[in-house]
Parts: structure tokens; sequence; C-alpha cells
């Protein structure tokens, strides 16, 4: 498509009117409309690097890569600043942030006034989700940068697509985003879910202002779905095929940065000749009971905003094939002639680097080189394991939904649920170790049902809920499992290698949903005998090893069920019976 340097290309009377209301309100210089062809992705790159927004990287080693600096006070997820804002308190629930809708806009406004005065606003209309998928949904963001613009081109399905599938219709997400000074005093993400809108200030952060992701995807889709009728979940997708050629689909919920790229990307290893992973998504997915039944999933997205420490050709050799090209990094190290690198990705360090804060720096620095939140954006149309059905507008029909969270104790390796609402229950029960994916404390154990904590965007009480009541219309449910990759030995080793070696685990949980592999039943769940798990070709892990991996401690689950009350009792008023009746089950059988 020829295109039409930033002129308005919509007819869509809605549309025009909000981006010439919000353009007023910014005090927009001009107004910018994104259409997502080649030419104009030129044209701002050059304009993004002429501006010192983008550096190029060597396009010899890198082609068509770029690499962008965060303010260093910018450099995750804010969930102090994030809200949900509802006309009660009780709708958004306890685990979020509330204020008045009322309130928050004209807080809000008064920030964004003027805030564009004598620069560009950019349009940019997206598609989360396939095209011509009934799950597909519209999107567009109004922002000030052109890194946001840059990336939302890969992360989203952008341009005039966005306008087509809208039509004259006025359902779509309203996403503003000012960068205002970058302060963090003035950094807020609001979302106000009845209205369908975002606003994001003071921030230049993906997390916080790639709205499509988080806060639209997540947040928005959440409430979206549970009046709807699906499920917006942080989930990857992939798909398993065996040698014979049976596909097998499955999505996993792990918080942020546990390793979700990773499994989604994962190869597996020698002893498993004629297996493949597939990756449909590495984030996000958006899952509806089909007609037959069963629960379909989409990746909304388009691309990976991954986390780049600890990425290489050992631990994700797919991922490292994506990024080579078309990739925006955010925060990494830079080499001399201007390459990329971060901790993890080769065994030695270069022996200069520019660090992520634009210092130099050397192996004897203190400091990390990388921002240990530093990413990636790539198009997933990079990834050479892209399954061939992430444009089917109907979805994959999945078979199981994975758990996980990183538990250095006390979480076995592998159960199953015994059923849907305990598995529910496995789910709402879930905690991590936090992460560098939010600004706080790394390392802290904390409740994160579903991996949804910072994105559930309604009262995670009616979440649950509506979790429970979906399996009135999913009548061939998904199995569900809990995996913990991250558990520790007495002298802090992982017990587990990880990586391609969770094919392994993964094939007990494709052959228990096929009905084809044994299990013996604990107090937790199922669980693979040594005889279920296939540890052929495994050099240092044993049946012994697997036994420390399973082992389930009753003291310690005593203790695990105790630390899950706070945030039952924070929920209480809103939390189903059912999973107070699971809990006193497990209990029992504890
Ligand atoms: C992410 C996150 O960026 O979960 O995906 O923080
Ligand atoms: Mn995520």
């Amino acid at each position: 498509m020829q295109m039409k340097n930033g002129k308005c290309n919509t007819q869509n009377g809605a549309v025009i009117n909000w981006v010439n209301r919000m353009a007023g309100l910014c005090c927009a210089e001009k107004i910018f409309w994104c259409d997502g062809s080649e030419a104009e992705k030129e044209l701002l790159t050059n304009l993004a690097v002429a501006e010192g927004i983008l550096i190029k990287l060597n396009q010899e080693k890198l082609p068509g890569c770029y690499y962008h600096r965060s303010h260093p006070s910018d450099v995750a997820r804010v969930e102090q600043c994030t809200y949900i804002c509802t006309d009660t308190e009780e709708e958004a629930g306890p685990t979020n942030n509330w204020a008045l809708p009322k309130q928050m806009y004209s807080k809000l406004h008064a920030l964004c006034a003027g805030a564009m005065a004598g620069k560009t606003m950019y349009v940019v209309p997206y598609l989360m989700g396939p095209l011509d998928s009934p799950l597909t949904k519209v999107g567009i963001e109004l922002t000030d940068s052109l890194y946001v613009v840059l990336s939302m081109r890969i992360m989203t399905r952008m341009g005039q697509v966005a306008y087509e599938h809208l039509g004259e219709s006025e359902d779509f997400n309203h996403g503003l985003h000012c960068m205002l000074d970058l302060s963090p005093d003035k950094r807020f993400i609001a979302h106000f879910p009845k209205d369908n809108t975002i606003i994001s200030t003071g921030s230049n952060y993906g997390g916080n202002v790639l709205l499509g992701k988080k806060c639209f995807a997540l947040r928005i889709g959440s409430y979206l779905g549970r009046n709807e009728g699906w499920l917006a979940e942080h989930m990857l997708i992939l798909g398993v095929e065996s040698p014979t050629g049976e596909k097998t689909f499955v999505a996993a919920a792990f918080p942020s940065a546990c390793g979700k790229t990773n499994f989604a990307m994962m190869i597996p290893p020698p002893h498993f000749t004629g297996w493949k992973i597939w990756t449909i998504g590495d984030d996000i997915a958006w899952m509806k009971p089909g007609p037959d039944g069963q629960l379909y999933a989409i990746n909304p997205e388009s691309g990976y905003f991954g986390v780049a420490p600890g990425t290489s050709c050992q631990t994700n050799l797919n991922a490292m094939k994506t990024i080579s090209r078309d990739t925006i990094y955010t925060n990494v190290a830079l080499t001399p002639d201007l390459d990329v690198w971060w901790e993890g990705k080769d065994e030695t360090p270069p022996p200069e680097l520019i660090d992520w804060k634009g210092n130099p720096w050397t192996p004897e620095s203190k400091e990390k080189a990388a921002h240990p939140n530093s990413r990636f954006a790539a198009p997933m149309t990079n990834n050479p394991m892209l399954a061939p059905e992430v444009n089917d507008p109907a979805g994959v029909p999945i078979s199981a939904i994975i758990f996980g969270g990183r538990r250095s104790t006390t979480i076995p390796l592998v159960y199953s649920a015994f059923n849907w609402i305990h598995g529910v229950y496995v789910g709402a029960s879930m905690s991590s170790e936090t992460t560098a994916a939010a600004v706080g404390a790394v390392g802290q154990v904390r409740r994160d049902p579903m991996a949804m904590l910072p994105f559930c965007g309604y009262n995670m009480g009616d979440y649950f809920k509506h979790w429970l009541n979906l399996r009135k219309l999913v009548t061939i449910p998904p199995r569900i499992f809990h995996v913990n990759w991250f558990r520790k030995d007495d002298d802090g080793k992982f017990l587990w290698p990880g990586f391609g070696e969770n094919m392994r685990v993964l094939k007990w949980i494709i052959e228990r949903c096929r009905g084809r592999a044994g299990a013996n039943e604990t107090p937790l769940g199922w669980v693979p005998g040594p005889q279920d798990f296939d540890l052929e070709g495994m050099d240092e892990f044993d049946s012994e090893r697997l036994a420390a991996a399973q082992r389930m401690s009753m003291d310690d689950w005593k203790r695990e069920v105790l630390s899950q009350d706070e945030l039952f009792i924070k929920l209480y008023s809103h939390l189903p019976k059912e999973l107070i009746f699971q809990r006193e089950l497990l209990v029992a059988r504890l």
C-alpha cells in the first residue's frame, strides 16, 4: 500500500473524533496517522535514529536491528502506579490499586494537557489477534513516543488492517500515552475497563507503554473476557508434535521472567528424535470455549518482548535466531562494533562494553552490563518454529494448562490436578519468587494466582468464579498441571536441569492428556512414578534426583497451605466456596 505520509487514513467517525479530542487536550502540533506500511517503518526508523531515540546496530551482524536506552528510573513495570478505575473499589478488588474513574480522568487529563505541544501525536491502530478471528480486538494507541510506535509495529498487527477490521464500529480500545518528562511521580498506568480506555503517563518502558500488551490484552482483556465468556491469560501457547505427527496444544502460565519464552521455543534434547515444539505465543493467551466443548486459544500478539539476560544459543537457540534481525533491543550492553551483549549470552564477556546506562564497562566492573530486565522486541515471523496455526482464526484446541512458579523449596517438579475445580485451586494458590520484571525487591515469595496478580483487571475472587463457571461451557476441559523448574537441593543447586530437558515433563503431560501415561496418586495430585518419566539419555539426573525434585514434605506443605491464607483472607468476600473446600480437602489429605 502507498503511504499517505501520516495523513488521516480512516473514515471511522468515532476514531476521528476521539483522536481530535485527545490531540486537542495534549496540544499536539501534528497528528501522524500510522498505516503500518514498510515505507512508514523506514521513515519513522530514520527519524528515531536522527532524534537519538534509536541507535542503528551493526547491520552486518544484526540486519534491521536497533537499540534503545530507557531512562534509568524507567526500566520495569510499576505495579504500585498501576490502577484499575471502576465505580466501586470492590469491583477492582483488594489485589489492585483502585481509583474512581472521574478522579483519575481529571488527574491524568491535567497531566496530559499540553503534553504534546511542539510534538507529534502518533495514531497507532492495531489488532490483537489474527485477521478475521472472532476473538480479535482492535486497539488504537495515541503516543508521543517513536519507540512505542516502532515497537507496537512488531508486537501487534499494526496499521490499516485494524481499521479494516473495525469498519464503522465504535468498539475499540482507547489508549493514550504521554511520556511527559519521565519523572516517576508522574508515572501512572490507569485502566478504565467500562470505557475500554487506558491512559499511561510518565514512562517509556515497554510493559507500561506498549498498551496492547499487559494493559489491553490482559487487564482490560480479562474484564471483557468475564463479560463476554472467555479468558485473557498470562500464558504461553505451544504445540507439541510427536514423531507420528500428532499435535497437542498446551497453554502455560508462569510469572514474568520465569521462562515462558524459553518454554514456548524449546528444542527437545537429542534423545527425543522426531519430537518438535511449535510456538503459538510466549506471553498471552485469549481462550474461548468452542462449539465442540474444547477450549480454543489464540495469541493476540505478533511479536516477542522477551528478557534478554540468560538468553543464549544453549538456553534458547530459536530465540537467538529470532532476534538476529529486525529486532529492537532495550537496555542491553553494546560492544565497540555495535553488537549487543548481556549476562548469560556467552560465557566470557567481551573485554570492553558500553553498559545499559551508556557508561564504559569491563569484566571487572561491579555492575551488570545489561539491565536484568533488558529486553528484545522481535517479530514472531522470525521464529523458525513458529506454528503454522498461529494465524488460524479459530485458534488451537488446548489439551493441557500448566501453572508454574519459581520456588526454590517445597513445590515438586510436576503434578497433575485431580479435576478442573482442583486445577483452578492449584492455579489460584500459585506462588513465585519475584523477579526484575517489576520494580521492587527480587526473590521474595508472593502469591501470584495464575501468574495474573499484576494483570487481572477486576476482583480476583470474581476472576476465580469466572474460571469455575467456564467449566459449564468447556465440556472437554484441558487437564491442569503444576510445574516448578526452580527447586534447589541443600547445596543451593537447581535440582532439575530445565530448558530443553523440560521436554521430559512435557512428554509426561501430553501422554497423560492422551490417556497413555501412568501416574501415582498423592495428596497434591497425580505424579509420574519413575517408570512413567523418560530419563533416558540424562547424564546426572537419575531416579534418585527425580525423587528429590518430586519430594513432598508434609511439614513444608502444611506451612505452604497456611501461607495461602493471606491471599484467601484478603479475597474472602468474593472467594468462591469451591476454593475453600479444595483447601480443606488438601489439608485433610495432608
Ligand atoms: C512481560 C512481563 O513483560 O510479564 O511479559 O513483565
Ligand atoms: Mn509477561
